[in-house]
Parts: structure tokens; sequence; C-alpha cells
């Protein structure tokens, strides 16, 4: 198994999992561009978010729900925050498993 998220939702790597359901997990970002930056991952193994609604709709929308009970956990709900993915090579994606960013915690600014 050579996908790194594929291997974080084996816990052959570690990973600070904050929540987990059947199909998700959801783990602190090694590297956090804000207070909060979780990343929600697919236990399925689909290269981007497009792949997967194609593939298991519904394991996406599990990504959101996960995501929502995360930034609940995380006191981020009322002052609000961002869900990103980042879709292919130009958008910065570098691990090729469908992931869903949680950023919040501080005021997130315009998209670029
Ligand atoms: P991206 O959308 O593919 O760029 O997001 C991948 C994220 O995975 C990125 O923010 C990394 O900091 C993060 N990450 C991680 O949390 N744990 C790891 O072992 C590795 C990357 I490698």
């Amino acid at each position: 198994m050579d996908c790194l998220f594929c291997r974080i939702a084996a816990r052959e790597i570690p990973a600070t999992v904050v929540h987990e359901t059947d199909t998700t997990l959801a783990f602190r970002d090694i590297s956090p561009q804000a207070p909060t930056h979780v990343v929600v991952i697919a236990k399925r193994h689909d290269t981007d978010a497009v792949a997967l609604a194609k593939a298991a709709p519904g394991v996406l929308d599990d990504l959101f729900l996960t995501a929502g009970e995360v930034a609940k956990a995380e006191g981020i709900d009322d002052s609000g925050y961002r869900l990103l993915f980042n879709t292919g090579p130009d958008a910065g994606q570098t691990v090729f498993h469908a992931h869903l960013h949680v950023l919040g915690g501080r005021p997130l600014g315009a998209l670029a």
C-alpha cells in the first residue's frame, strides 16, 4: 500500500485522530494552517473528492458530516470554519486520496 492516507486509515502510520466513523477518519494536520486544521479522510481509496463522489457519494456525505462533528468538538461551529478540497496539482493537492480540510479558529480571509 503506497498511499499515505490509506496507511493512516489502517493505523500503520501515526496520526492524532480526533474523530472516527465507519467510513471516515479525522486527524490533525501535521502542518496546521490555522488554530484548528483537521483533515477528514475517507477510509476507502479514491484519488480526489470528485472520484469519491462518482464512486461512493454516500461516503462524500459522510466526510461533511464528520467535518461538522469536528467543528462542533473544536468549538468553531458558531464562529465559522472553512471546508476545502484541493483537487489536482494546481490546487496544491499533495496526497491523492480524497480528503476534506477543516480550517478555523481565526478569521481566514478571502480565498486567493
Ligand atoms: P493536500 O490538500 O493534498 O495538500 O493536503 C494534504 C495534507 O496532509 C497537508 O495539509 C499535509 O500537511 C497533511 N499531512 C498530514 O497531515 N500528515 C502527513 O503525514 C502528511 C501530510 I505526508
